[in-house]
């Protein structure tokens, strides 16, 4: 541990409840250190959690986390949280593999993480079932969610909220954790009327003149017109009068960085009847020049030098999957302003940042609201505009149903960039996005790519834009493979690549699982095999053709894809294989059915068996061994 004067000394929550204010202080400023020296190490979230350390000291000073209930939105924030909830030591595994999640995990600490998240908006939703649930069960404790003013943009903050107002539940505090941020500064008109709250102080001065006004004019005349009026005055005043109306007490704006009003506040709030919100500002990576300074680069940061906080990075030539479409679809935007890009608040993990620049009216970042994000690429398809929304495949989660219905059903063209695809790395389980091969895959209507290489993916985008189709295409994290070239080519839908010709045994891969095949390929080679390669672009539709073709000259099929295997795209050669009266055997490679948990990419894959020289030994026993038996 490094030499932290007051952090040494304390072992848990408990040991805060008697320090003086002037102690606290330093506690803060150890905290903070601590966290900027392990984020450096580990990469991390460190903007968001240097700026609520001082909010989690009051937190865990007022209530009692092992009785109530606190609840972070997203728990990207909950470093401080979780050093002074036992887990001092362990935060230096922070993110890596088998050490500490970087977010709340009820598995890793049930004690005090009372809910895992991942996605943003959670928070309201589930402190609310634990208020109605210790209701039910006649236990005490009060519920506490913290959300972040770029969480409470999302639908459902506000289905948390609409049916907490209609509960009236009372101990059910909402702590809204305004930093104006969200990764990039917030956006929408939910974010205008906080911002309007904060920096508008003539504004409300002004609103209380005009009621005075008002009650000076009319006087207490007729009662029922003097209810009317208060109501009226009322919802001009209040700064919060959004959350007043839908039956919250509304306390703000606090100073989230006032160790002492905040607990004061905290204090008070604690006896007033129903469900109360807090309006607390704060600033994002507070205590950290460069992130004070720059504070989107370091709401999730890789590692970086702790003094200039400059990334530490390998050179690297190339650009990353995301860039590289930011790029190709600036090519195509340019020579087409029918092009619209959308993204639900994930401008620069998504490569849009040099777009929103060069095409800002035809730009949106719709703030996170995954679901709005599909339904309002439908509406400007059926205006005859060329949509291309960006999601990284974990949050297109959220929007299943609006790509079902709003989109697959209408059979409305809207091209869907699935970013983050695959095996995300540190993040972890709440990130990995291994699941939209088999999501989408069930859905009538919907084109679902994946290329092996730079230039594919730019012939992939072009060959969606243009295709009149609902058009998804996945590409992972990390650096681009291969090169591209001038251009974009138009590739015909449901077209296969044949990379390799080989005899008896076929691989046929999926995305950047293309490279590992060919690996794999060659190590198999070497053991006497001679396996076909086969890049298989599209997921659905199969290419048909080729498939009949080399199911009736190969006897062994070889899947790998970075998704599920449940309804993968493995089940879905399988589902062929089956349908069609073949019988080849198939040996798939991909994801099973489990959470993965979080660590570097490679050594999840290694884990996993997914490493060419692992999926080479696995075969190679399979061709061996007739009655070889694969438990998925
Ligand atoms: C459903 C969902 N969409 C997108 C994200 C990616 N994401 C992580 S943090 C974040 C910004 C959150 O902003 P805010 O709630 O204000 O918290 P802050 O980081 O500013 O403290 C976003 C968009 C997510 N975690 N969940």
């Amino acid at each position: 541990m490094n030499n932290f004067k007051i952090l040494n000394q304390i072992n848990n929550y408990k040991d805060i409840k008697t320090l003086s204010y002037d102690q606290l202080r330093e506690l803060a400023t150890d905290i903070r250190e601590y966290i900027i020296d392990i984020t450096s190490k580990n990469g991390g979230h460190i903007g968001p959690s240097l700026g609520v350390v001082e909010l989690t000291l009051a937190l865990l000073r007022v209530f009692d986390p092992e009785v109530d209930r606190i609840v972070w939105d997203i728990g990207h924030q909950a470093y401080a949280y979780k050093i002074l909830t036992d887990r001092k030591e362990q935060f230096k595994t922070l993110r890596q593999y088998k050490g500490i999640s970087g977010f709340l995990k009820i598995k890793e600490c049930p004690k005090y993480d009372h809910f895992g998240a991942g996605h943003s908006s959670t928070s309201i939703s589930a402190t609310l079932g634990m208020r109605i649930g210790k209701d039910l069960l006649k236990k005490d404790g009060y519920a506490v969610a913290i959300i972040g003013d770029g969480s409470m943009t999302a639908g459902q903050a506000f289905e948390g909220l609409n049916n907490a107002g209609w509960l009236d539940p009372s101990k059910f505090i909402v702590i809204l954790n305004d930093n104006q941020m969200s990764i990039s500064p917030n956006v929408g008109a939910i974010y205008r009327y906080f911002n309007k709250i904060i920096t508008n102080e003539a504004y409300i001065k002004s609103r209380q003149k005009l009621k005075d006004l008002l009650k000076k004019m009319f006087g207490e005349s007729s009662a029922k017109f003097a209810r009317k009026l208060e109501e009226f005055a009322k919802g001009l005043i209040t700064p919060g009068v959004l959350f007043e109306e839908l039956g919250f007490t509304y306390i703000g704006t606090i100073d989230g960085h006032n160790l002492k009003d905040l607990e004061e506040t905290l204090e008070k709030i604690k006896t007033i009847r129903g469900p109360v919100l807090v309006h607390v500002i704060t600033q994002k990576g507070r205590g950290f020049k460069p992130a004070e300074d720059n504070p989107t680069p370091f709401h999730g940061i890789s590692p970086f030098d702790k003094i200039t906080g400059t990334p530490i990075k390998k050179a690297i030539t190339k650009p990353n999957w995301s860039k590289a479409f930011g790029e190709a679809l600036i090519e195509l935007a340019e020579k087409d302003e029918k092009i619209v890009a959308i993204t639900p608040a994930m401008r620069e993990g998504s490569g849009l940042t040099e777009f929103s620049k060069r095409f800002p009216d035809r730009f949106f970042d719709v703030g996170i609201a995954e679901q709005h994000a599909s339904t309002f690429a439908g509406g400007l398809a059926r205006e005859g505009i060329i949509p291309v929304v960006s999601y990284y495949s974990t949050f297109l989660q959220r929007a299943y149903d609006q790509v079902i219905h709003d989109i697959a059903l209408q059979e409305l063209p809207v091209v869907f960039a699935i970013d983050r695809a695959g095996l995300v790395g540190e993040d972890g389980p709440t990130h990995h996005g291994v699941f939209d091969i088999a999501f989408l895959r069930t859905v009538p209507n919907i084109v679902i790519t994946a290329p092996k290489d730079w230039q594919e993916l730019r012939d992939l985008l072009y060959t969606g834009i243009y295709s009149g189709k609902v058009f998804a295409i996945r590409y992972p994290r990390g650096t681009v493979i291969g090169e591209k070239k001038e251009g974009f080519n138009k590739l015909k839908i449901g077209s296969w690549e044949v990379l390799k010709e080989g005899k008896d045994l076929v691989i046929l891969a999926v995305g950047k699982y293309v490279k590992k095949a060919l690996e794999t390929a060659d190590i198999l080679n070497k053991y006497g095999f001679k396996p076909t390669v086969v890049n298989a672009r599209f997921i659905k539709p199969m290419d048909y053709k080729l498939l009949d073709e080399l199911l009736k000259i190969n006897e062994y099929i070889i899947t790998m894809e970075d998704g599920v295997l449940k309804g993968g795209f493995g089940s879905g050669v399988v589902e062929y294989i089956t349908d069609n009266l073949y019988f080849n055997k198939v040996l798939r490679f991909g994801i099973p059915d489990r959470f993965i948990e979080h660590g570097k990419i490679e050594l999840l894959e290694k884990d996993l068996g997914l490493l060419p020289e692992q999926m080479a030994e696995k075969i190679k026993k399979m061709l061996l061994n007739s009655n070889y038996k694969v438990v998925c």
